[in-house]
């Protein structure tokens, strides 16, 4: 299971100010604790409302994470310009988060990931918005992963996301968003692999951790490969750890079962 920490994010305060002041410390801080808490790449966003210096905070934020780690680089950004901007900074290996299935997107993210040897997540969701059933995610997957070989980009650097969406604002998207997991999964062989934002789930809930954790294990029994969540969650990453052994994906079991 690939974990993406999602705590490089402007949205949280002490990130957003860190960007502001320029100051790399904090940012150091959070990537070296969440990398020895078990972080395989790290989502780097500006957060929301930077306007037209969205790109500039980008190239900087992804200099202060790479002050602090040689992970992949999960550049996180709604618009090609702060993309580029973050593509451009980055030395570490990249994942482009995201593409969505917008004609235009496409085009403009498919040649930058040729150009910087990247993955990409590809996002089932177009100018209308996102599917509402696990078929039309398919489907839609389907022509973003044609869209994406016929740029010369391999089955195997796509990553698809069906979007999770908050359980209190769409309670009937959970078992959709896990049939889509499944449902991405025949698309080719070897099966193209699949990601979420997991804390999504959770917006705007009171136990958070605990709905997180709970929707994890359906996700990863429906084939989920890789995830953005937070790794300082201890609770979390041990159901993380508790998940590959029941799916036989590590084989360390007999010593795990042990402890
Ligand atoms: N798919 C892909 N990328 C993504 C998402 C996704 N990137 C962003 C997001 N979703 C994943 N990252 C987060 C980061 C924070 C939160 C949720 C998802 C979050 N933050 C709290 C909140 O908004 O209430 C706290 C913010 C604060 O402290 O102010 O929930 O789905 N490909």
């Amino acid at each position: 299971m690939l974990i993406i920490s999602e705590s490089v994010n402007g949205l949280f305060k002490s990130v957003g100010r860190a960007i502001d002041d320029r100051d790399p410390k904090p940012i150091v801080k959070i990537v070296e604790r969440q990398e020895a808490a078990g972080a395989n790449a790290f989502d780097v966003n500006v957060g929301p409302g930077r306007g037209k210096d969205a790109p500039g905070d980008m190239a900087w934020l992804v200099g202060a994470v790479q002050g602090a780690t040689k992970l992949p680089l999960c550049i996180d950004a709604p618009d090609t310009e702060t993309m580029a901007a973050g593509l451009a900074a980055a030395e570490n290996p990249t994942i482009i988060n995201s593409t969505t299935a917008e004609p235009a997107k496409m085009d403009a993210l498919f040649p930058m990931a040729v150009e910087h040897g990247s993955d990409i997540i590809c996002l089932t969701m177009d100018e209308k918005g996102v599917p509402n059933d696990a078929d039309s995610r398919a489907e839609m997957a389907m022509v973003m992963l044609m869209t994406a070989m016929e740029h010369g980009i391999g089955a195997e650097r796509v990553l698809f996301d069906p979007l999770v969406l908050p359980v209190c604002a769409a309670q009937d998207q959970g078992p959709k968003v896990i049939e889509a997991i499944r449902s991405f999964q025949i698309l080719s062989n070897p099966a193209p692999r699949t990601v979420v934002g997991l804390s999504n789930i959770s917006n705007g809930a009171s136990g958070r951790s605990l709905i997180n954790r709970t929707f994890l294990p359906m996700l990863v029994g429906a084939g989920l490969s890789a995830v953005i969540l937070d790794p300082d969650d201890g609770e979390l990453m041990e159901t993380v750890k508790t998940c590959e052994v029941l799916m036989d994906r590590k084989l360390y079991c007999t010593d795990y079962l042990r402890d």
